[in-house]
């Protein structure tokens, strides 16, 4: 069987929002011309509670999936929820899906929707010509509550069958900041393939002897040098062992450096535009982030450069982000230091805020039974403040 990995579409993420539709299509859409299953290890979406208009165009995108003459079927479901179709297509939610526990999530919607089958905490198999392959997932959750989830799920490949482990975490190899984060080798022993999502740029490694891919985001949502590299998806062959990653049509987005070197902020935005000319020359409309290091010439500071009339100017040429980060910081130097002090690369700004609050909960002794990531979870649900609190309060104490 041919299996395509395609993950984190973030469809509704606002800076990009046209990217994240047009880029999702194509990578479904080439897809499912060469592959019998899709697997999406999750955020299909941005948000956890989009609006009509992106559920819209994730019901779009999936209701032409589903209308394909599909030779594979999903013949067997196992475990929490149901399955309403028997479409190829296989899910789980993400971290920017999450919600808190019993909570519907948007991808649970698709799945009630017959759009995809949602493997969270579930099995399915797929079939085509006698050839049977199970998957088998866990939804992302806080990477704290990963190992306990994993204890208690407890995966197992499926007998006799080529063996799919899903999920959506930070894994510790590829991302080594916390001691929270998973490592491969604490994975679920056994299974013939793992694939993730969550990390946005393509891992290509090994568990336990046998293939780990991340495909990557299908979208660029950090502009750092890693995202560099073009967007897409792996296709894999269950008869072979053999993947190959498909790119596609993706934005080009291009990190330019500049050395300030003791010039005044006028040669810089000259420098500025210079490059932004230069990248936008082929005419793909390209995202560049402009990174300026180092001094300025004695008497100038960093707001003389004018950045914010450069990106305008050439709005319909380039999408231009100009920081001025690493360069010595005569204002908001207490804001370049928070910023140098976040250990992301790949981490959510939630994930990141979670880890604050679970430093402060540390320092402050907690001691209670609730688990402080679902706690977290309750806290931040986009719900009015006071019944949020109300809830969490009826929780702790009621
Ligand atoms: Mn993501």
């Amino acid at each position: 069987m041919k299996i395509a990995l395609l993950s984190d579409f973030h469809l509704g993420y606002g800076r990009f929002r046209e990217d994240a539709y047009k880029q999702a299509e194509e990578a479904l859409g080439k897809a499912a011309d060469l592959a019998d299953l899709l697997l999406i290890p999750g955020d299909i979406f941005d948000n956890r509670n989009p609006d009509p208009e992106i559920l819209a165009e994730a019901i779009t995108l999936f209701r032409n999936l589903s209308e394909r003459d599909w030779k594979a079927r999903v013949t067997e479901f196992e475990g929490a929820g149901r399955h309403f179709t028997s479409v190829p297509v296989v899910a789980i939610p993400g971290t920017h899906e999450r919600r808190a526990e019993g909570v519907e999530d948007p991808v649970d919607l698709l799945g009630l929707a017959g759009l995809l089958v949602d493997v969270s905490n579930a099995q399915a198999i797929v079939e085509k010509d006698g050839e049977r392959v199970a998957i088998r997932g866990i939804g992302g959750i806080a990477d704290d509550r990963f190992r306990e989830v994993l204890k208690k799920e407890a995966p197992r490949p499926a007998p006799g069958m080529f063996s799919i482990f899903l999920f959506h975490e930070s894994v510790y190899e590829f991302l080594p900041f916390s001691k929270d984060f998973i490592k491969t080798e604490e994975l679920p022993d056994g299974f013939d393939l793992y694939a993730c999502g969550h990390i946005h740029s393509r891992v290509e490694s090994k568990a336990h002897g046998k293939p780990f891919l991340i495909p990557g985001s299908t979208v660029l949502t950090q502009l750092k040098g890693g995202e560099q590299e073009r967007k897409g998806f792996y296709i894999f062959d269950t008869k072979t062992g053999a993947y190959s990653f498909n790119c596609i049509d993706s934005r080009r987005f291009v990190l330019v450096r500049i050395s300030a070197g003791g010039r005044a902020p006028s040669e810089i935005e000259r420098d500025i535009e210079e490059r932004i000319k230069a990248e936008a020359a082929r005419g793909d409309v390209p995202i560049l982030r402009i990174e300026i290091e180092g001094r300025l010439k004695e008497g100038y500071r960093n707001l003389d450069i004018n950045t914010p009339e450069l990106v305008e100017r050439y709005r319909k040429m380039a999408t231009v982000e100009i920081g001025k980060l690493g360069m010595e910081l005569e204002e908001g130097a207490d804001a370049g230091k928070v910023t140098k002090s976040l250990p992301v690369e790949s981490i959510s700004i939630k994930d990141y805020g979670l880890g604050i609050f679970m430093e402060k909960l540390k320092e402050s002794k907690y001691g209670l039974q609730k688990n402080p990531a679902e706690l977290f979870e309750m806290l931040s649900a986009d719900e009015k403040k006071d019944s949020v609190v109300g809830r969490v309060v009826d929780m702790l104490i009621g």
